[in-house]
């Protein structure tokens, strides 16, 4: 019998030693009387890849959205994936999510609300302004990404459907197309893969529902043609290639919880202090930190965000709600 083993995938080294070096550049470049390092000018000077369509946001205003931390190359996180769609190696989806049709696209909101309705990608697009959010993504294998992307807060979507008073969470199920996704040949997890927020979590404005990243719209493999991407938790709660959001009333079960529920639980909120089953959640690598110096970073809680999101989970027992 196989035996499913979720993240079978052992994380490289890491190190520190950037920040300092990052540091430094900052000060030099303020030096020459250049931009001083914004966190927009950070995001500007994180180029994309220059072959997709440009998706250009403003500067949010959200609390918490602009992390300082410097943005991982536009190769590193086109080419370093979790996508189990296309396989379940790093490079997978880099290498085969070129079949992934993104047009045409609908998106199906559904369930406990007053106006549910089926949106085109297109509708999706300019439903509300574009802005650019520069955010750490935590990998619960134990690495992490800063990526500026770009989208809008998931609330201006569901705020439109006028959720009802029974709409207690809301879940999200994404695209699960034999004829364009090789790896659902796999058992590895059950299709389609579903993830789920609490409502007042989905609610939060740093819930981001992106469509872009660096300046341009998502690669495939990043999850086109929209995903979600919530910082404080971890990262396969921000489930890619969106095709329903559905509002209901009882805690849905996600494809995590569902294939391995002594290991991922509900919230999945970034936790130093609650181990894994199989590993410690205390340290990180960044990717594109690898090298000689090799350090790992220490993982904060809530990834960071505490300040903002500490409150969704105020009186909760984080040992118990993992
Ligand atoms: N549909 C879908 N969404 C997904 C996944 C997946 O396998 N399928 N993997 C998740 C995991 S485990 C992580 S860490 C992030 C990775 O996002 P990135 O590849 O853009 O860094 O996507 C998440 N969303
Ligand atoms: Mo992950």
């Amino acid at each position: 019998m196989l035996i499913k083993t979720p993240f079978p995938h052992e994380p490289l080294p890491s190190e520190i030693t950037p920040q300092q070096v990052y540091l430094n550049r900052r000060s030099a470049i303020a030096g020459l009387g250049l931009a001083a390092a914004s966190p927009l000018a950070l995001a500007q000077g994180a180029p994309g890849g220059g072959k997709l369509p440009k998706l250009p946001g403003a500067r949010s205003a959200v609390a918490g959205a602009l992390v300082l931390d410097k943005p991982t190359s536009y190769a590193d996180a086109t080419s370093y994936n979790n996508f189990y769609e296309f396989g379940t190696d790093k490079s997978d989806p880099a290498e085969r999510a070129h079949t992934l049709k993104t047009r045409p696209w609908t998106v199906s909101v559904e369930g406990e609300c007053a106006k549910p309705g089926r949106y085109g990608i297109e509708d999706l697009l300019k439903l509300a302004p574009m802005e650019e959010r520069i955010y750490r993504l935590r990998c619960v294998e134990g690495w992490s990404m800063v990526i500026p992307w770009v989208g809008y807060s998931l609330a201006e979507l569901i705020k439109r459907a006028e959720p009802t008073g029974k709409a207690k969470f809301v879940e999200f199920t994404t695209l699960a197309d034999r004829s364009q996704m090789p790896g659902l040949r796999s058992g590895v997890l059950d299709w389609p893969y579903v993830e789920a927020l609490r409502m007042d979590e989905a609610l939060h404005p740093l819930a981001l529902l992106a469509f872009g990243m660096y300046g341009e719209v998502l690669p495939n493999q990043n999850g086109a043609p929209l995903r979600l991407v919530l910082p404080w938790k971890y990262g396969f709660k921000s489930a890619k290639s969106i095709v329903k959001i559905r509002f209901v009333e009882k805690q849905p079960v996600s494809s995590w919880e569902r294939s391995a529920p002594q290991e991922y639980g509900f919230y999945s909120n970034v936790n130093p202090n609650v181990p894994h089953p199989r590993w410690s959640q205390a340290t990180e690598r960044r990717i594109g930190e690898d090298g000689l110096f090799a350090k790992k970073r220490a993982t904060l809680m809530f990834n960071g965000y505490e300040a903002q999101v500490g409150q969704l989970y105020a009186g909760m027992d984080l040992k118990k709600h993992y």
